[in-house]
């Protein structure tokens, strides 16, 4: 559960991020592709090349969504309904990697905001991620 503190420390963050969500969120998808290059398998269709469209394209997609839960960060599996039906019933992704990318994501942060991520911040974000990852795997069956 999200204490108001770790509720803070996300926003706080989130919000250095907010102006670079595309960059970030391709950055994290690919890192997520080199480091864990079994993820690759769920996007066949994708063109893995450094800052490629789709890679760019995607990453946007998954960090707008990041950002609109921040903003609903007290109604997270209301906000991420829609998504957690499509991952759970479209795209069935092991949740296993759901770890791996938050992993991924926590990355990005320590490299473009060292002295943001203090320990403190960094568990917040570590335990928002599980949150989101948990509401996005919750439909499977
Ligand atoms: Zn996911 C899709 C988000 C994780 C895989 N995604 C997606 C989208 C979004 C997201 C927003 C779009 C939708 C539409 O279009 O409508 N994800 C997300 C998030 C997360 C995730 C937020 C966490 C955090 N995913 C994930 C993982 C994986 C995935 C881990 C694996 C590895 N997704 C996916 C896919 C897809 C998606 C495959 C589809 C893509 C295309 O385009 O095809």
């Amino acid at each position: 559960v999200l204490s108001e503190a770790d509720k803070s420390n996300v926003k706080g963050i989130w919000s250095k991020a907010a102006c670079h969500l595309e960059d970030y969120g391709a950055e994290a998808l690919e890192r997520l592709f080199i480091v864990y290059p079994q993820t690759k398998i769920y996007f066949p269709h994708f063109d893995m090349t450094h800052n490629s469209a789709q890679i760019r394209g995607h990453g946007k997609k998954v960090f707008l969504a990041l950002h609109d839960a921040v903003n609903h960060i007290d109604d997270l599996s209301g906000a991420l309904s829609r998504l957690s039906d499509l991952h759970a019933h479209n795209l069935r992704v092991d949740p296993v990697n759901f770890k791996l990318l938050s992993q991924c994501i926590l990355v990005v942060f320590g490299v473009h905001h060292p002295g943001a991520l203090t320990p403190e911040v960094h568990a917040s974000l570590d335990k928002f991620l599980c949150a989101v990852s948990a509401v996005l795997t919750s439909k499977y069956r």
